[in-house]
């Protein structure tokens, strides 16, 4: 009888403690050192083995999975799922998963932190003071521009979406939103009465626009040179969903001619390594894909992504399984 315990690879290191569970129904294939696997390395790492635990580094394509007969599961601790191919998952029988929900309410902190930041040019200011500049008090020194009964523009109203608009009643703003489809009168109203508008209304009148919309090939450079255009030149953008949905050249040329106010963002194009010209930008607020990173949600991400390797393993259905079609076959 073959006793030996399915195999697991867990992409990066995350919380050793958290995954210690899976060790009673996996052996474990750690990577401690955090290293980025290259494609190739990573399917070396994945012969044989039933599954992975992976974050939004791993690239899934159809390619790989030709590869890969005995894999069954990629389970993500992201919400975002952009990097897994879904139709190959389910044309090689893999199930996909992510981790939804649980990082709702902290992504939504971090989307105001950026607002707030960007608005108030707070990082802007710190440098300022230093690297040794502030000499004296000023009357316009730093001056921003208001949060507080101004018009919050969201594009994307998902749950991380509505979670930002919620925010909004503490500080007496208006929320408009534009999203694939209309949310219910009741979820608009429990979104601090968000009000649904077409996208040009939404760039046209947002003091501050809060990209909150999923990565998908349609959403590439949903905001580029004309939509910025049609912004306020007293406007924020901040983005807390995914590069690319950005166009940053774009972006860095509006930053640079005052088209907008300034921006925040968590997310970029081929990220970590940004375009090299926001560096040298003033109006800008940069983080490094860092939103849902409070260390009480970072574990729950895992710990979503574990339970949904251990139903798969149990042959139960995972409970965030992203490609349902698969149930069919
Ligand atoms: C993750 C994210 O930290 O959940 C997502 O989609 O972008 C972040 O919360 C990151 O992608 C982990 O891979």
């Amino acid at each position: 009888m073959n006793t030996s315990k399915p195999k697991l690879l867990v992409a990066r290191a995350m919380f050793p403690e958290e995954l210690f569970r899976l060790n009673a129904y996996f052996e474990l294939e750690l990577n401690p050192d955090d290293r980025i696997f290259s494609p190739e390395e990573l399917c070396d790492r994945l012969q044989g083995k039933f599954g992975m635990i992976c974050t939004s580094s791993a690239k899934i394509s159809a390619d790989l999975l030709s590869k890969l007969p005995e894999l069954k599961i990629v389970s993500t601790i992201a919400v975002g799922y952009d990097n897994f191919d879904l139709q190959a998952c389910t044309s090689h029988q893999v199930m996909a998963t992510n981790a939804p929900d649980v990082l709702n309410e902290t992504t939504a902190d971090f989307a105001w932190a950026l607002m707030m930041a960007t608005a108030r040019r707070v990082t802007e200011a710190e440098h300022f003071l230093r690297v040794g500049e502030w000499k004296k008090w000023g009357v316009d020194l730093f001056v921003g521009a208001d949060i507080h009964g101004s018009r919050l523009g969201i594009l994307g109203m998902g749950r991380i979406g509505q979670a930002i608009a919620r925010r909004a009643s503490g500080f007496g703003m208006e929320v408009i939103y534009h999203n694939r489809s209309q949310l219910s009168p009741a979820q608009e109203s429990a979104a601090h009465h968000a009000r649904y508008v077409d996208k040009e209304t939404l760039l046209r009148e947002a003091d501050h626009l809060i990209l909150a919309l999923p990565y998908s090939p349609e959403a590439h450079h949903i905001i580029g040179e004309a939509e910025l255009a049609k912004m306020k030149p007293s406007a924020t953008l901040v983005n807390i969903a995914r590069g690319g949905i950005v166009d940053d050249t774009a972006l860095i040329r509006a930053l640079r001619e005052g088209k907008i106010a300034g921006a925040g963002l968590d997310v970029f194009e081929n990220e970590p390594r940004l375009h090299p010209d926001f560096l040298g930008l003033k109006n800008v607020v940069l983080t490094p894909h860092i939103a849902s990173a409070s260390e009480r949600t970072r574990r729950a991400m895992v710990n979503r992504a574990i339970k949904n390797v251990i139903a798969a393993v149990r042959g139960e259905v995972p409970p965030d399984l992203l490609n349902r079609d698969i149930l069919g076959h």
